[in-house]
């Protein structure tokens, strides 16, 4: 990208969204052209970071981009579509990806929907 403006990128170090953004960008040979801010959750700078985009969003998830000075992007499908348009550098072509969103973050997703009904079905029978 020949744009001057460098573009920063939050991500939580455990999200699984994040990393899926972040293997696009390194497939697309882009990531090298980020700031990364990578935060623990639940650490102060996770608090920080939230506070800094909360005027940005209805609500705040991760990852991130500041795209432009004062311009902010969430949610990795439309990131990583956004940079796909602005690159040429198209997601199907990018086998990584496509191994990383339909295996392991499929079973992340998974067990996190089983996580919540056992964790519901718990508190009814409470
Ligand atoms: N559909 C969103 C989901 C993102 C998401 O749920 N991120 C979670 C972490 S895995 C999040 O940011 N939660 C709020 C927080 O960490 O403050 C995407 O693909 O980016």
């Amino acid at each position: 990208m020949a744009d001057s403006f460098k573009p920063t990128l939050y991500v939580n170090h455990r999200c699984p969204f994040c990393l899926k953004f972040m293997i696009y960008l390194a497939q697309a040979g882009l990531l090298e052209d980020f700031t990364v801010t990578v935060f623990e959750p639940g650490s102060p700078e996770h608090e920080a970071t939230k506070t800094h985009l909360i005027p940005h969003f209805d609500s705040v998830s991760f990852p991130v981009v500041e795209v432009e000075p004062g311009v902010f992007k969430k949610d990795s499908d439309a990131l990583i579509a956004y940079y796909a348009e602005k690159s040429g550098k198209k997601a199907a072509d990018m086998p990584l990806l496509d191994y990383y969103s339909s295996g392991v973050l499929k079973q992340v997703i998974d067990l996190f929907m089983e996580n919540r009904k056992l964790k519901e079905e718990a508190a009814a029978n409470a």
